[in-house]
């Protein structure tokens, strides 16, 4: 077969792996086959199926089928090569549906832009007539038919694709998948033949929806609520959501969703009792000793029934920042997997909720996405549903708006199936709704719902929207409201009688007001739902004892298990000295290095039954070559990881190389932390510089949500930090920052300067019945200095100590000097002082800055009478580390006549410079300032 150059002949292309050879050199040199094929090949081409052999396949189905309809008795003789032509003609009207029906689907509801002609969507386009109408054509099996008339045909892809639905599935490169949507959208024509009493429940739930905003309307009249007016179809898809996941088998949901909406969501869906909420706009709140947060940002916990059982559902706290919830949703939705053994992640689900201009515009929602199949954080799949009203504020114009065509475009970079779907067709939505669930379910990965609605006010209440969206508000202002079409569509149908509705919205609105329960199927309602975790530590203060000493004989044990590797596992010659290292270490013939106190605090946590979490960037072996908590077998690429192969009651042991991500990555870690007490969950920074990529996470969450919501986290954070003249990015993980956003006891702040404090330390976190995020700044360089390495000793009978006294035998009474510093610094002013033989010096290290270690820095301040200068000394700038924090907490614990001075880098914009040979100049002038001995510093560095 030499000439391709061949026309579509029924002899050939009987011939699938002719039809396969064909497509192959289609693919490479499309002029190397004829017009016809190239014209056959074209309706395939990146749009079906990937599979050659499978495009093969239809193609010579497609021939198959086209001989038996043109055999004799069916039309009496052989079609014409105009007959094959026509057929491939029906085929790409078909293909042209799929991809490209939701351009013409009826999804907006009050029409503000005119849909776009798509000329491939008409059967003239491809060469269709009137005439073909009623011919009987190969379908390739369109909604389980393989043969129809055209007209047949031509209806059956109008109603499948360009009505309340607008299904995008094409992108999808998994055959099985997209096979999956086709065939469910195509056999149902995207339509469910509801009962009465589910359409009837449709309605009430709309009326409820409508019902609260209208309450509120009246009662508090210009107050903020975000109201969900134009699109309460949100009901729909949640009420369908929790009653197709329940029947599923799902038995918690965690829900993440920003201010649209959610007080709706609360009462409707989650059986928030109205009382509580009427309290909140008249201002009353329970918040005991903590500042609070507005009714819109409150989370709630429910129990549900549905058809497969009771189904708990959380709505988390979110802040303002749009989208920040989607991570932490996930990170929970974990956690609650793991705590379920829920592998399979068929019992806990998280369902998204979005607006458009912030999943357009955020790039965390990218990340989020990112993360969703990835091993570490797969959540098995998240159901997005986003309010596209049209309109972000004020911001509306598409030109503005976004530079994608959808706002939910992102989604195509998981290859997730969107449906574009009209928000006042609540049956619509409850069918996708429903497909969503089944799809999330089946294939485990995200599917996007994009509720097409408007915004019937502005903004929040308090807005006037048609001062900038004059055309689009002339429209809805003369718009009816969702509730009332569909009842209209109920009572010509038959469905409800005429009053019905006025029944029924007149029942709502006395419920609401007597503030009894309006949501339903809730579970044991009205309870007051306060933070059930914790309850048992909450309350506790930081200086609760924790015994963090572990017996020699675990050491030795532990320490002899991580060594064992499997059967022909060769590691890495700079790995296996790594693990020689150790294990001479754990016998005690060498001092431990950080890498050792690391991986044992590890491995005796999760020993001792406490699950531990750790991710970041490179985390596995760690940034700077010191973890290796994974090993690589050089054979053949393996992964084993020790801690993982303590016991066979051990704890889960997690370790995670991240995706690039801060911000996402981080939000995932706090939303898991926060679910999961008993786990210590770590997120390591690659360099301390780069968390302010995830500073939406600390500000809004890890620093604040105590005091917003009553929500305590027990996150680590492990920020390298240290001035190693290594650039000004590869710095400072800014301290000053997380010293400034310290109060009320909000978080801890340590600088561990020895691998047995961050031994005691890590086991602290979670061995110690408190918790508080903990940010630790760890160690670079000091990773390999052996003067900061500590003896074994240390770990069995020590404790984290928040404050170390000079650690030379200096006679107190002597001291005239007190220097007073953190991190690695230390090691350097202590080295010149015994370089130089220098008298009357004491150097201590502040190990805890947050909460002040206020007893014990004044008992190091006492030890010392005749100490007339104390002096704090940082390798930061002025302006930065913990200058400022510390000079506040000193200045009042002075004794008369004592000065307080400061010896570091001057005030800096960045932390550091870009010149090696500077920075080595300057820190020896801090370390002489230190210790008294150096000249004055220049400005400016
Ligand atoms: C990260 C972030 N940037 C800006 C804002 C201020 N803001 C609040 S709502 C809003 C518009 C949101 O539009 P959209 O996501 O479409 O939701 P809608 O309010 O229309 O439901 C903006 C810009 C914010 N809350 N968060």
């Amino acid at each position: 077969m030499n000439n391709a150059m061949l026309s579509v002949s029924p002899v050939y292309a009987g011939n699938s792996e002719f039809i396969e050879d064909l497509y192959e050199r289609y693919l490479t040199q499309p002029t190397s086959v004829s017009e016809e094929w190239r014209h056959l090949f074209s309706a395939f081409k990146g749009s079906d199926s990937p599979s050659r052999a499978a495009i093969a396949d239809q193609i010579r189905q497609l021939f198959d089928d086209q001989e038996r309809l043109a055999s004799p008795g069916r039309h009496g003789k052989a079609e014409s090569q105009a007959t094959v032509a026509k057929q491939i003609a029906v085929m790409r009207l078909i293909q042209a549906h799929r991809g490209l029906g939701h351009f013409r689907a009826a999804v907006d509801p009050i029409r503000l832009r005119s849909q776009p002609i798509i000329p491939d969507l008409a059967p003239s386009f491809h060469g269709l007539t009137e005439a073909d109408m009623d011919t009987v054509f190969h379908t390739g099996n369109l909604g389980g038919r393989s043969e129809m008339t055209l007209h047949e045909i031509a209806e059956m892809l109008r109603d499948t694709y360009t009505g309340s639905i607008g299904s995008e599935f094409l992108h999808i490169s998994e055959v099985e998948e997209k096979r999956w949507l086709q065939t469910r959208l195509e056999a149902t024509r995207t339509h469910t033949d509801w009962s009465a009493d589910q359409r009837i429940h449709f309605l009430s739930r709309l009326i409820a929806a409508e019902g609260l905003e209208h309450y509120l309307h009246t009662a508090y009249a210009g107050q903020k609520r975000f109201s969900l007016e134009g699109g309460e179809t949100t009901i729909t898809a949640l009420d369908t959501i929790i009653g197709s996941a329940g029947a599923r088998g799902v038995e918690e949901m965690v829900i993440g969703m920003a201010h649209r909406g959610r007080l709706n969501v609360l009462v409707n869906i989650m059986g928030k009792s109205p009382q509580d909420l009427f309290a909140e706009f008249e201002g009353v709140h329970d918040w005991k000793g903590v500042s609070g947060d507005v009714k819109y940002h409150q989370g709630y916990s429910t129990d549900i029934a549905t058809r497969g059982g009771i189904m708990h559902v959380a709505l988390g706290y979110n802040p303002s920042h749009l989208e920040i919830i989607d991570p932490v949703t996930e990170g929970s939705v974990r956690a609650r997997q793991e705590k379920r053994k829920d592998d399979e992640r068929r019992k806990v689900m998280a369902v998204l909720l979005h607006g458009d201009a912030s999943f357009a515009g955020q790039g965390v929602v990218y990340e989020t996405l990112n993360l969703s199949q990835t091993r570490g954080y797969t959540t098995g799949g998240t159901i997005h549903i986003v309010i596209n009203n049209r309109i972000g504020f004020t911001t509306s114009h598409p030109l503005d708006a976004r530079s994608t065509l959808y706002c939910t475009d992102v989604g195509k970079v998981v290859q997730a199936p969107i449906f574009h779907v009209n928000g006042e067709d609540p049956e619509a939505v409850a069918y996708v709704a429903e497909l969503a669930v089944d799809y999330r379910m089946t294939f485990k990965k995200d599917v996007i719902i994009d509720l097409v609605c408007y915004r019937r006010y502005g903004h929040n209440e308090a807005d006037e929207p048609a001062a900038t969206q004059p055309r689009m508000y002339k429209k809805i202002r003369g718009h009816d409201t969702v509730a009332k079409i569909y009842a209209g569509r109920l009572q010509d149908e038959g469905v409800i009688e005429p009053g019905q509705v006025a029944a029924l919205s007149g029942e709502y609105r006395e419920a609401l007001k007597q503030g009894h329960l309006v949501a339903m199927n809730v579970v044991c309602p009205l309870v007051d739902r306060k933070p059930r975790v914790f309850s048992e530590i909450r309350g506790n203060h930081w200086t609760v004892a924790a015994d963090t000493g572990l017996p020699m004989a675990d050491l030795r044990r532990l320490s002899a298990r991580l060594d064992s590797l499997p059967e022909d596992f060769e590691l890495h010659p700079r790995v296996a000295k790594i693990v020689e290292d150790r294990r001479m270490m754990g016998a005690g013939a060498m001092p431990v290095d950080w890498g050792f106190a690391e991986i044992m605090a590890y491995a005796s946590l999760v020993d001792q039954g406490y699950p531990v979490r750790l991710s970041g960037q490179d985390t596995g072996r760690g940034t700077f070559f010191h973890r290796h908590a994974v090993f690589l077998n050089q054979r053949n690429g393996d992964e084993y990881i020790p801690i993982q192969h303590i016991s066979d009651k051990q704890a889960r042991f997690t370790v995670i190389n991240s995706i690039l991500s801060e911000e996402a990555a981080l939000g995932f870690e706090y939303g898991f932390s926060a679910a999961s007490p008993g786990t210590l969950v770590i997120w390591e920074a690659q360099f301390g510089d780069f968390a302010n990529g995830a500073q939406v996470v600390i500000d809004q969450f890890i620093v604040s949500a105590e005091q917003k919501w009553r929500l305590l986290c027990g996150l680590t954070l492990m920020l390298p930090h240290g001035h190693e003249g290594q650039g000004p990015e590869h710095t400072s993980a800014r301290i000053e920052r997380f010293l400034q956003m310290a109060a009320q006891d909000n978080i801890q702040i340590c600088y561990p300067s020895t691998p047995a404090q961050m031994f005691h330390l890590l086991r602290r976190q979670v061995i110690r019945p408190y918790r508080k995020p903990l940010i630790i700044f760890s160690p670079k360089s000091p990773l390999r200095r052996k003067e900061t390495f500590s003896p074994l000793d240390e770990l069995v009978t020590g404790r984290f100590r928040e404050v170390i006294p000079e650690v030379d035998s200096t006679d107190p009474a002597s001291v005239e000097r007190l220097v007073l510093c953190s991190g690695k610094v230390y090691y350097d002013i202590q080295e010149a002082r015994r370089t130089m033989g220098i008298a009357g010096v004491a150097v201590s290290r502040i190990e805890q800055f947050n909460p002040y270690p206020a007893e014990a820095v004044a008992a190091e301040l006492a030890r010392y009478p005749k100490a007339a200068l104390v002096v704090w000394a940082q390798e930061e700038p002025e302006n930065q580390g913990a200058w400022y924090f510390m000079r506040d907490h000193l200045t009042g614990a002075l004794r008369p006549g004592q000065r307080l001075v400061y010896s570091g880098r001057p005030n800096m914009a960045a932390p550091s410079g870009g010149d090696y040979h500077r920075h080595l100049v300057r820190h020896q002038q801090l370390v002489e300032g230190a210790l008294g001995i150096a000249s004055e510093m220049e400005p400016g560095s």
